[in-house]
């Protein structure tokens, strides 16, 4: 299979880069977070988005050491912006349903942490509903990574399996309204009440809600409206290269 033995190769001579999108408080337009995601320089194809490449890590397994390097790198680049002087703000990182199921993460990542001394305050693990299907299991995982000190966001937040049960167990900090219901929230009366509840069971939940795929004026008029904290999307910034985002961190500083 040649997909699989380019991306093993791939690992091997480091030909993956993080980009890195801003996360904006909403009444200060500050940024508050970045979420790093993951590019594929192929030395033939160009740039391989990782719809094409994830699915296929997942079924080879090659997703736990690319995985592995995602968080060293983001990790690894957040403390060295922390020490040029910049405003100190967390990464967020995606995590893989196979990387979720992994019995040694808490201390895969607990290592990441020491290696590159970065305060657990500055990492955000993204999760999905789907990860969430085994409630127990879900509340045991998660609560071991809280204990290290990071941050839990549930991404895609509305489109997976999400009986909502989970929420009054799992130690969450961050809601991510997906964007598909950002997305048509001016036009569409349903999508809109959806935001609307989700900003609001969140805030009651002690929970950060942020918008995805924030594009409009428009949208940014109403989410600010109906109290949403933060939102990503190209209206602020698409993800940026790792010297954009510095370069913008400065214009901040
Ligand atoms: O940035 P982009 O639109 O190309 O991302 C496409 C999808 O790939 C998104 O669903 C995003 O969550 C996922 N993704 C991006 N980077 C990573 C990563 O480092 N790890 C995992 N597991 N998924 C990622
Ligand atoms: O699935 P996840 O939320 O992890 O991935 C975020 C994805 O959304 C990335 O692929 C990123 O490129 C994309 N994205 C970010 N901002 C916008 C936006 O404003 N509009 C759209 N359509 N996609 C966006
Ligand atoms: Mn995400
Ligand atoms: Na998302």
């Amino acid at each position: 299979f040649t997909m699989e033995n380019d991306l093993r190769k791939a690992i091997q001579d480091g030909e993956f880069v993080l980009v890195y999108q801003p996360q904006v408080h909403i009444p200060s337009f500050e940024i508050v977070g970045t979420e790093a995601l993951i590019r594929w320089r192929h030395p033939e194809r160009g740039i391989v988005s990782p719809g094409e490449f994830i699915p296929i890590a997942e079924e080879t397994g090659l997703i736990v050491p690319l995985s592995e390097w995602v968080i060293r790198e983001a990790c690894r680049q957040n403390r060295a912006w922390q020490l040029d002087g910049l405003p100190p703000i967390p990464v967020s990182v995606n995590l893989s349903v196979r990387q979720f199921l992994q019995p040694n993460l808490t201390e895969r990542v607990a290592a990441i942490l020491i290696e590159t001394d970065l305060a657990p305050e500055y990492l955000e693990l993204e999760i999905t509903e789907s990860m969430t299907m085994d409630v127990e299991f879900a509340t045991a995982a998660l609560m071991r990574l809280k204990e290290l000190g990071l941050r839990i966001s549930i991404d895609d937040f509305g489109t997976g399996y999400s009986s909502l049960n989970y929420l009054k167990s799992f130690p969450v900090d961050k809601l991510k309204i997906d964007r598909s219901f950002v997305r048509d929230i001016m036009d569409d009366p349903n999508d809109a009440a959806i935001v609307r509840t989700i900003i609001t069971m969140a805030h009651h939940l002690g929970q950060t809600v942020i918008a995805e795929g924030v594009e409009t004026e428009e949208q940014l008029a109403y989410l600010r409206t109906y109290g949403c904290d933060e939102l990503q999307g190209y209206l602020y910034s698409p993800p940026l290269s790792p010297e954009k985002l510095r370069e913008r961190l400065q214009s901040e500083a």
